[in-house]
């Protein structure tokens, strides 16, 4: 069977008997990727908070009263000295994120973002960035300063993304995509579940990243981290088999791709967590910290993977 791309052939994969979904998510993990490595990703944000959109779902847009302090523009040297300590502590790939509506050429922030890309790739990790909107003219300066991947999530389905965000459109989303991938960079586009949405919103969405031209190289599935003061704090927890249950949907609709098992693992059990990489989850963050929110701390992380007999994916 060819790879599931409208939402009534994601729908027959997702709606199957669970066991016989997460058996096809594992059965074809196991056809494109090492059967026991899990990528290692740590996050840095390089500016944080005081951003001018207003996503429902974060404690770094300027609309809500989250509690974080806004930044300035973290210098390359303290970049890179975060980059070299998150290799020595075992990831291969470093993602540095920025609250930011986006950026253009010119601009000296992006000047010095460039700056920090140039040097942290030659580190010789993955090197991945999140920045916002991007212009085209951006998007190549990115690639030519050695960057890996951009990461610009389109969150939800088109439909939902209103109720999530009104101070820019899933169109725009789709605008920054197209010039990360007409630049030759590497996409990485997921999306966050928790956030309210319907079973039909989540498969929408997947419909969406399954229709991508190239596929994206890395999918993040983030459970919603309810943020005080943002709208979405009182938002219930998740259903831990719906989550599985998309797992395993992402990992056969994108066999190729790396599907991250992202923010809200602090509230998984270790059970749960096994359970999503059986699916098809092969990365995840690592680091005490994610954006803001906490992640789980880097010695429980090494000591579930040693517990499921899995291993960091080396550089
Ligand atoms: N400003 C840039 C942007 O919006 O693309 C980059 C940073 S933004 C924080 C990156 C992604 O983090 C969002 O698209 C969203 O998927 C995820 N994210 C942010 N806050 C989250 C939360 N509270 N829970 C889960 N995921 C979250
Ligand atoms: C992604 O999909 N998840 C990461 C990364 N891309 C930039 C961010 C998660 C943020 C979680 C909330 C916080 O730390 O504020
Ligand atoms: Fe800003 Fe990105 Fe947060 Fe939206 S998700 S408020 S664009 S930092």
């Amino acid at each position: 069977m060819t790879n599931p791309r409208t939402l009534a052939e994601l729908r027959q994969v997702y709606s199957q008997p669970f066991f016989d979904l997460i058996q096809q998510g594992r059965f074809t993990h196991l056809q494109h990727w090492d059967h026991d490595s899990v990528q290692l990703c740590t996050l840095l944000s390089i500016k944080t908070g005081g951003c001018s959109e207003d996503c429902g779902y974060c404690a770094q847009s300027a609309h809500y009263s989250a509690g974080i302090a806004s930044e300035k523009l973290m210098p390359t040297s303290e970049i890179l000295a975060a980059a070299k300590q998150a290799q020595a502590n075992g990831a291969s790939r470093f993602c540095m994120g920025a609250a930011w509506r986006g950026v253009r050429e010119g601009e000296a922030k992006f000047e010095s973002v460039l700056e920090t890309v140039r040097e942290v790739s030659k580190l010789g990790m993955e090197v991945c960035v999140t920045l916002g909107q991007l212009t085209e003219q951006a998007a190549r300066e990115l690639k030519e300063a050695g960057l890996t991947a951009y990461n610009h999530n389109i969150d939800t389905s088109p439909e939902y993304y209103p109720k999530v965000v009104t101070t820019h459109s899933f169109q725009d989303r789709l605008h920054t995509i197209e010039h990360v991938q007409q630049a030759g960079i590497s996409l990485c586009c997921g999306g966050i579940i928790g956030m309210g949405e319907t079973e039909q919103d989540r498969l929408k969405m997947l419909e969406v990243l399954a229709n991508f031209d190239p596929a994206p190289e890395s999918v993040p599935i983030n459970c919603l981290s309810p943020i005080s003061g943002t709208p979405m704090a009182e938002q219930p927890p998740l259903d831990v088999f719906e989550l599985v249950r998309l797992i395993a949907t992402t990992r056969i609709t994108l066999p190729k791709a790396r599907v991250r098992l992202s923010a809200g693992r602090t509230r998984l059990s270790r059970e749960a967590q096994a359970l999503c990489f059986f699916a098809g989850a092969n990365s995840i963050f690592y680091g005490n910290k994610l954006l803001t929110a906490k992640n789980p701390e880097t010695d429980e992380d090494l000591h579930l993977l040693k517990e499921l007999d899995l291993s960091p994916e080396q550089t």
